[in-house]
């Protein structure tokens, strides 16, 4: 027997925005292929608390190579003393690849937390923004709201499995909330990073499942 899903664990979908899939503005290898596993996922109804990010740009934002004259898309320039990947622009404000996926029932969902909307910032992980002029790295509401709900253990699908998908994952186990990935429901941006990213995630301490796992 699987075990239950414990009452006190939530399930976070990271990015799950038709700019991230095929045909969008900075798609994901295969990322529409999740988006059915999703659907059904919420279907079951086995998370009490279910919480949605969503990369949430001005135009003009800071990660966009059109922001840098000359510069290109995936080219890393150094940015308040760290290194920034510059994008092509994607998840645009009010723009329809950046709406959460329509082809998923949201209806489950409890909250939306929106990240990327400092224009001179850029924000992997649904807790916390990147690197930013102020030294430190401001929070989202995010954890907040886990922790007002009694939240101590997280599951994280979406994308990209490779940036704020591993991103969200490093800053849970960092806030000490017990940590797992669904890695059947999350694609890379590059799927050459996946070993890479597979040890990152068994060194960080987060468990690796299949949404076929869950109970
Ligand atoms: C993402 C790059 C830039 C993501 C967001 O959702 O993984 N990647 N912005
Ligand atoms: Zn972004």
């Amino acid at each position: 027997m699987k075990p239950p899903i414990s009452s006190r664990a939530a399930l976070i979908l990271v990015d799950v925005q038709p700019d991230f899939m095929p045909g969008g503005a900075l798609a994901c290898h295969e990322g529409d292929t999740i988006v059915p596993g999703i659907d059904q996922l919420l279907k079951r109804d086995i998370f009490r608390h279910v919480v949605a990010t969503q990369d949430w740009h001005p135009p003009g934002h800071v990660s966009f190579a059109t922001s840098h004259p000359g510069r290109e898309p995936f080219d890393r320039i150094p940015l308040y003393g760290h290194a920034q990947t510059l994008w092509p622009p994607h998840c645009v404000q009010h723009t329809p690849g950046a709406e959460l996926h329509p082809s998923i029932d949201w209806s489950h969902l409890d909250t939306v937390i929106r990240k990327g909307d400092d224009p001179r910032v850029d924000s992997y992980s649904g807790f916390r923004e990147n690197h930013g002029p102020h030294g430190k790295r401001p929070s989202t509401p995010l954890h907040g709201w886990l922790r007002e709900q009694g939240v101590d253990e997280v599951y994280l699908c979406g994308l990209a499995r490779d940036v704020c998908v591993l991103w969200t994952a490093q800053d849970a186990v960092e806030l000490g909330y017990r940590t797992h990935v669904l890695w059947d429901l999350t694609r890379p941006v590059s799927p050459d990073t996946d070993l890479s990213t597979r040890v990152r995630f068994d060194n960080m301490g987060v468990g690796v499942v299949d949404s076929s796992e869950l109970a």
